[in-house]
């Protein structure tokens, strides 16, 4: 049985990741609509991604006792200046993801929650692994700089490269 505090908190995180699905998604369609076909593969199956973080906490709070909350998400924004605006957001968005875990973490270890705890070290190696992504995105983003044929490939590798689980 989960606290009623780290159910609380849990259902913080399930609006986090729920928000995070529909802002990739944002992303998406936006570069779907501007022609930036594999970046738009790329974000939509990220979206699908964060979704998928959501249902494992809906899951987890179920199964302990407790009872996750669908909220309402903020709409996100639809338009965006340029492809390395969205990677920019995407990098400082994950960033912010990986504190609120963190803080989860540190929550449990007060709370004395081990189990939540065993359960979240999930979400710390992926939002390793989600950070060290985005920063690989942007460092061809810097290689490229104006280059339009650059940016004709680098869409192409995007739509080709695998999701990280
Ligand atoms: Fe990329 O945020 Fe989920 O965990």
């Amino acid at each position: 049985m989960i606290s009623s505090k780290i159910e609380a908190a849990l259902n913080r995180q399930i609006d986090l990741e729920g928000f995070s699905s529909n802002y990739y998604l944002a992303m998406a369609s936006w570069a779907e609509v501007k022609g930036y076909k594999g970046v738009a593969q790329f974000l939509y199956h990220h979206s699908d991604e964060e979704r998928m973080h959501m249902l494992k906490l809906v899951s987890y709070i179920n199964d302990r006792g407790g009872h996750a909350i669908v909220p309402a998400f903020a709409a996100p924004q639809k338009d965006f200046q340029n492809i390395r605006e969205i990677f920019d957001i995407v990098l400082s968005h994950e960033v912010k993801v990986s504190n609120e875990i963190n803080a989860l973490v540190e929550l449990c270890i007060q709370e004395k929650d081990y189990t939540t705890h065993n359960f979240l070290q999930w979400y710390v190696t992926e939002q390793i692994e989600e950070e060290s992504l985005a920063r690989t995105v942007i460092d061809k983003l810097n290689l490229i700089g104006e280059d339009k044929g650059g940016m004709y490939l680098f869409d192409r590798d995007l739509g080709n490269m695998p999701g990280e689980g």
